[in-house]
């Protein structure tokens, strides 16, 4: 087994030093004190596995010093207690006190062995638990994140999407500021799948997905894939007029990335039609409403030629 951190207090120099050299012996790295208040300030930094505390001392009683370590550090160290007494009263005292076991002097150094050697077997236990424990709780954060996340772009989804948006409404209901919803859709993208390709067309809704996520990253400001070739931006106290130059923003983005559609009856370049609304929310509306309100400006943006915004 692989050698433990030994902290070991104990204010008799002669016995101190006699462990000291028992525990090296056996292969363990062991940093020993005399006094209790000098353990525990070293505590932190010496990172035991094991403490082998002496009871009767000067400074502080061994049993306290256990408590402290219980108290100041969270997790567990195994602690065995070194006492001359061995009345059964006080071993159960001692165990009370935080202790996992209790050794008699003067030390067999056979058993001193014998219940490291155990001690080690249950720090090697913990240690995978923690282990196993830290595997999952990283499994945990991949998994929420993918629950809220859209596989191709890593934008918002959709469920994250209509979650926010009712946190929203909600929140802006009560502080009595403006909301913005903006509804994006990709013009003619089914022409440029086709003739382009569907890996050119995912890589567009990527590169599609990068820039709006560069331009709308600051709090209260989400930015999701609502399907397809659909995007939806979310911004907090926007009101319509801020609104305007936002989707003017977002048009003169896209075209200056210049992106080749010659297949596009619009442009020879992929363009956006964006549809938007901005209010002050009562805190009432149904989320599939509002989709469908600012749907259908989108749909209006589409009918006029497309490349534009009706907000
Ligand atoms: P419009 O200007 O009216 O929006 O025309 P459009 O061709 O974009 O409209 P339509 O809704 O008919 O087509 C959308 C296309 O988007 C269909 C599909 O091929 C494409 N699309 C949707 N999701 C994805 C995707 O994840 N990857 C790729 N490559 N294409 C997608
Ligand atoms: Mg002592
Ligand atoms: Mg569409
Ligand atoms: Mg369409
Ligand atoms: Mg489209």
């Amino acid at each position: 087994m692989e050698p433990m951190h030994i902290l070991l207090v104990e204010d008799v120099l002669s016995e101190r030093l006699y462990l000291e050299l028992r525990l090296k012996n056996l292969g363990h790295v062991v940093k020993a004190f005399s006094s209790g208040q000098d353990a525990l300030n070293s505590y932190a930094s010496f990172d035991p596995d094991l403490v082998l505390l002496d009871i009767c001392m000067p400074d502080m009683q061994g049993t306290e010093l256990a408590q402290k370590i219980r108290a100041c550090f969270p997790e567990w160290v195994p602690i065995i207690f070194l006492s001359a007494h061995s009345e059964p009263e006080l071993i159960a005292e001692a165990i009370d006190k935080g202790g996992d076991d209790y050794l008699t002097k003067p030390v067999n150094s056979m058993v001193l062995s014998a219940k490291i050697k155990a001690m080690q077997r249950i720090s090697v236990m913990r240690r995978q638990l923690k282990q196993t424990s830290i595997q999952l709780q990283q499994a945990n954060e991949l998994l929420s994140q993918q629950v809220n996340e859209d596989g191709l772009t890593t934008l918002a989804n959709r469920r994250y999407l209509d979650q926010k948006l009712s946190e929203l409404v909600s929140l802006h209901g009560r502080n009595g500021l403006p909301l913005t919803i903006i509804m994006l859709d990709v013009d003619h993208f089914k022409p440029f799948n086709d003739h382009y390709g569907h890996i050119e067309g995912d890589n567009t809704l990527k590169l599609l997905a990068y820039q709006l996520k560069g331009k709308f990253s600051r709090a209260g400001e989400i930015c999701a894939r609502y399907g397809g070739e659909e995007f939806v931006i979310l911004l907090s106290n926007c009101n319509s007029q801020q609104a305007v130059k936002e989707c003017e923003r977002l048009k003169e983005a896209i075209t200056s990335l210049a992106i080749k559609h010659e297949y596009s009856d619009t442009a020879k370049i992929l363009t956006v039609s964006q549809g938007a609304i901005s209010w002050i929310p009562t805190g009432l509306e149904s989320i599939e409403n509002l989709y469908q309100e600012v749907d259908k400006l989108l749909y209006q943006a589409k009918a006029k030629g497309r490349n534009q915004y009706i907000a």
